[in-house]
């Protein structure tokens, strides 16, 4: 294997230029100090960077121009990162369970995480004495739009692990909802209406089961079925769903609010790799959104689990979907910022499929020859698996198996592929290793401004220094200019950066404190009330009910309002905790030694955790995020009494 990375720079050099540290310094531009370790290639570099107006490394202090939202796939939270640095700046606890917050454990949470859940899951997990799953696999990240820009409102993400969709408030940062899908299995592709706002979130169901799946058909896979889901993305219910053959396996939609498309392999419904891969073509699905939401208000569908569920199967009304053949097990699906391009990746072939989206009515007519729609079908490589765009008429396509990117032009595909004598392909660029995801500044938008790359690395094999068998994966951030790629930053992500979206700041500026109503702890400002507690009007307080306590109280640095309280062995005790520090960034905890419990109470929040006193005896609390010069002093006792005593 070579040690040579890109454009010449040994691997040496470059983990030698980031050992010296150069790139604090900020003097040259910063991004010299990550790239080079020698003088010709710093002014190269430097040069480069100069003429596309970046530098890869903010000094510390200096403000990134994006967010990146990044999946966090297995990990199951949402990551967010400022872009060019590529620093991680935050994790948000999505589906899965967070120590520092208190996620899937303070009462605020697990609202989240049960509201939205169907009665089957809730009794699987109580019998398993459970709330909540404790994992996810959050795949897809996509912000909310409005006239195809982004709106800075909400995120939207799936869970494929657990069939779930989940919300993140945008203006704190926390996840607001968290629902079920039913009858589908494996929510794969995720993505939110762009046209003319995101009304619907478009969800996949990869798996296919029977329609009705209570065990009465079992091995009878001619009987299965799959599920597109349409979410409501104001309320986070389920409008519709469609009925296909076929795995979903990602989603797109148009700029026009007509349609929206996934890919699908396994169109032979095999029920292992020699089947699922035996035919040479697979399809893509496109769903005509009018047509389905008229057949819903007609009730053309049956109803399964209390969603309306359209027939689309291949062979059944050809008014909802269509299904367009497209070479062996596509993957990705991108729709073009030129509002026309929808590009198809090969996945088993080294093609993308290119649909102009113009030609979808015309594929909904009578007879209509159901590859009319594709006007390219560029070869590019081996392994191409997702596309994004730089605003400028160019796509940028991961290439699994040849580990690189390949940038490519549009317009020659589409000449190209009519005969014409014009080679579509730009540049190819090696990264490293395996890339899955790639997303490119505001590139899923009507707003692409083609500055930044990022290749999502699958496998880091010697990048790194040896960690054990689980080895980190790996991701690289590029400049762009419409004919090159310049590496700007390299570097390992735990579990795993599956997908991103890069925001201009500009989107979005989420609030610093908390407003004191904030609907996340309604229930605990309606129990307050409910026990004459005013949490505007501050008394710390203990409410005895049977074997309930509930314990009210406020912090301001470094102290919490009680020092104190008593409980008896055995009571499920609510401790709420209230934020007074009006102070950016000032976040207190409450810890309770011994019982497990732990959680997150940010500036002018409330929160709350219910949890049984264990046994007789002195126990103390602390708060466990630093927040003071006395932070260590910010503490308190729970006194348990025998119950019997
Ligand atoms: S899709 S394998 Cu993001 Cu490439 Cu889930
Ligand atoms: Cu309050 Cu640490």
């Amino acid at each position: 294997m070579s040690n040579k990375g890109h454009n010449g720079l040994s691997r040496r050099g470059f983990m030698g230029a980031t050992a010296t540290g150069a790139a604090l310094l900020g003097g040259t531009g910063g991004r010299l100090g990550l790239m080079g370790g020698t003088a010709a290639i710093a002014a190269a570099t430097a040069s480069s960077a100069a003429a596309q107006g970046g530098h890869a490394s903010p000094a510390p202090g200096e403000l990134d121009e994006y967010y990146g939202f990044w999946s966090s796939g297995q990990t199951g939270e949402m990551r967010i990162l400022g872009i060019p640095s590529m620093r991680e700046l935050m994790r948000v606890p999505v589906f899965n369970r967070c120590s520092a917050t208190g996620w899937g454990q303070t009462n605020e949470s697990l609202k989240v995480l049960t509201d939205g859940m169907l009665p089957e899951t809730k009794a699987y997990l109580a019998a398993q004495g459970k709330k909540v799953h404790d994992n996810g696999d959050l795949h897809h990240v996509h912000m909310s739009f409005t006239e195809g820009k982004y709106d800075g409102r909400y995120l939207f993400m799936n869970d494929k692990a657990n069939t779930r969709v989940a919300r993140v408030r945008c203006d704190v940062m926390k996840c607001d909802k968290i629902i079920d899908i039913p009858n589908a299995k494996a929510i794969h592709g995720l993505r939110p209406q762009k046209w003319p706002r995101t009304d619907y979130v478009f969800c996949n169901g990869e798996d296919e089961v029977p329609m009705v799946n209570d065990g009465k058909i079992l091995d009878e896979p001619d009987k299965y079925v799959n599920f597109y889901t349409a979410v409501n993305a104001d309320e986070m219910t389920v409008a519709w769903q469609v009925m296909v053959s076929g795995n979903l396996d990602n989603t797109d939609c148009d700029y026009d609010g007509k349609y929206a498309f996934s890919t699908s392999y396994n169109s032979e419904m095999g029920m292992n790799l020699a089947e699922m891969t035996e035919s040479e073509v697979d399809h893509i699905v496109v769903f005509n959104l009018k047509e389905i939401e008229k057949g819903v208000a007609a009730g053309d569908v049956q109803v399964l689990n209390g969603v309306p569920v359209i027939d689309g199967r291949k062979g059944q009304n050809k008014k909802y979907t269509r299904y367009i053949p497209i070479p062996n097990s596509p993957h990705g699906i991108n729709m073009a910022p030129d509002r026309i391009h929808l590009c198809v990746a090969g996945k088993l072939s080294p093609t993308v499929s290119v649909i102009d989206v113009r030609k979808l009515d015309a594929l909904f007519e009578e007879d209509a020859d159901p590859r009319s729609a594709v006007v390219a079908e560029p070869e590019l490589g081996l392994g191409p698996l997702h596309t994004c765009f730089d605003g400028k008429g160019n796509a940028l396509t991961t290439l699994f198996l040849d580990s690189q990117v390949v940038m490519w032009n549009i317009e020659k595909a589409v000449r190209a592929y009519s005969g014409e004598d014009v080679d579509p392909i730009i540049t190819k660029e090696d990264v490293h290793y395996q890339p899955g995801h790639n997303s490119t500044s505001m590139g899923e938008t009507l707003e692409a401004d083609g500055k930044y790359y990022i290749s999502m690395n699958k496998f880091s094999k010697d990048r790194f220094i040896n960690v054990g068998p689980l080895k980190p994966e790996n991701e690289q951030l590029f400049a762009l200019d419409g004919t090159t790629l310049t590496l700007m930053h390299d570097g390992p992500t735990f579990a795993e950066p599956h997908d991103s979206i890069i925001v201009h700041r500009s989107v979005l500026n989420p609030n610093s404190m908390w407003e004191r109503n904030d609907p996340m702890w309604a229930d605990a400002r309606a129990q307050a009330e409910a026990d004459g507690v005013d949490l505007d009007d501050w008394q710390e307080s203990v409410i005895r009910d049977g074997n309930k306590v509930r314990v009210y109280m406020s912090s301001v640095a470094p102290s919490f309002s009680l020092e104190s309280f008593t409980v008896t062995e055995g009571d499920e005790v609510t401790v709420y905790v209230t934020n007074l520090d009006e102070i950016d960034d000032l976040t207190h905890g409450f810890c309770l030694n011994n019982h497990g419990v732990a959680m997150e109470v940010g500036p002018q929040a409330t929160a709350s955790v219910t949890f049984t006193a264990a046994k007789p005896g002195v126990y103390w609390y602390y708060c466990q995020w630093f927040c003071h010069a006395l932070h260590m002093e910010m503490r308190g006792r729970m006194f348990v009494e025998p119950r019997n005593g």
